[in-house]
């Protein structure tokens, strides 16, 4: 498929709030928005969900630069590219570094997709319409704070609530909220907080109801989320584990969890997501779509990915206002009732707004194919 630049652009936005895991807190934002054009005024966006220390996985936002420029950018100008899909194998040398990977990868589907004159969704095969999608909820101050929060994104409509946990913020707040909101779908995300030695502590959980408890061990392991697993009756799901379709096999063939979550940035991609959604489709296992506080770009992939049909739970792309006073796309990402309407257009689906664009930038750097 023709392309002949790239453009790789820092961004830096400020979150209208800080987002607090059990591993850090988070108010501003660098990040990569990677454009890839063609001849023909063809301008594919992609965006990279690194984050600028190596909280969440090894990558950061410089490690991304390091590896764009000086290898996948070579590696897309040496190797002839037909679909898309042959991106995955081209970086194939480049161990690791999903998330530099996909911040490429997906400005190539999209400039594909706009080639094809066709939605992004789908030209991944999706079907969905509509999205159904939660919300993820950082560690508050304090309860009341939590039980607030939680009231005002239910009166919004959102579908389901992600807590998120840490030794201390735990049981006796989710017994809290469960108290005060009986009914509502909720799940724990503990971001890696846990060890084995925990175990006695977090089977107490099993009395609340909770969709799922995400990611509770370390952020490598696979094996010993198989024995917790075997100890609770509530589902785990494994978000920062799981790198690619040979970690899904691994996990569902140890039954390290029952669902999983699956993001864009931390599989290297689309295509590796969609194929981890397939194989997950076979063996009957939930999927759902993270997120990692994108701006409209990574949004827009994310709701595009979702109307693949094994997306059965409510994912994590929040409307664009939940973080962002302006985006970088028009129109912005709006929830109603906790549904995304998916967009019709070409690629993406979302016009991208090139003042705000350049109003965010740090630095812009072009690369020739
Ligand atoms: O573990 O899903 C996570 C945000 C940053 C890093 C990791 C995670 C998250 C979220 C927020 O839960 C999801 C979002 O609203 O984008
Ligand atoms: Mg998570």
């Amino acid at each position: 498929m023709p392309m002949n630049q790239v453009r790789l652009r820092r961004l830096r936005m400020m979150l209208n709030h800080p987002f607090t895991t059990s591993f850090g807190s988070l108010q501003e934002k660098e990040f990569f928005i990677t454009e890839v054009l063609d001849d023909n005024g063809g301008r594919g966006f992609g965006e990279s969900v690194a984050f600028t220390s190596p909280w969440y996985s090894e990558e950061t936002v410089e490690t991304n630069h390091h590896v764009i420029k000086d290898f996948l950018i070579d590696l897309l100008r040496e190797n002839t590219i037909n679909h898309p899909d042959d991106v995955t194998d081209v970086f194939k040398p480049i161990k690791g570094h999903p998330m530099a990977k996909s911040a490429l990868e997906g400005a190539v589907w999209d400039l594909y997709a706009k080639q094809k004159d066709i939605p992004l969704a789908e030209a991944l095969g999706g079907t969905k319409q509509n999205i159904e999608v939660g919300v993820s909820i950082g560690i508050k101050p304090n309860k009341n704070d939590l039980l607030q929060t939680i009231d005002h994104h239910i009166r919004e409509g959102y579908k389901r609530i992600k807590i998120k946990i840490k030794p201390g913020w735990d049981y006796e707040v989710l017994k809290d909220v469960r108290k005060h909101f009986p009914d509502i779908p909720i799940m724990a995300d503990a971001n890696s907080a846990y060890t084995l030695e925990d175990i006695d502590h977090l089977k107490k959980l099993d009395e609340l109801n909770l969709m799922m408890i995400e990611q509770p061990l370390a952020h490598d392991d696979i094996v010993d989320h198989a024995q917790l697993q075997a100890s609770l009756t509530t589902p785990i799901c494994l978000d920062e584990s799981i790198h690619s379709l040979a970690d899904t096999r691994k996990a569902v063939e140890l039954e390290s969890c029952e669902i999983i979550n699956i993001k864009i940035g931390r599989v290297g991609g689309l295509t590796e997501a969609k194929r981890i959604h397939n194989y997950c489709r076979e063996q009957g296992i939930q999927v759902w779509c993270g997120g990692m506080l994108e701006a409209g770009v990574g949004r827009a992939h994310n709701i595009a990915l979702t109307t693949l049909p094994q997306f059965v739970l409510p994912g994590d792309t929040a409307g664009s206002s939940l973080y962002w006073n302006q985006d970088i796309i028009t129109p912005e990402v709006t929830v109603s009732n906790g549904m995304i309407t998916v967009p019709d257009k070409p690629g993406i689906g979302y016009f991208i707004d090139d003042d705000a664009l350049e109003s965010f930038s740090v630095s812009v750097e072009t690369f020739y194919l």
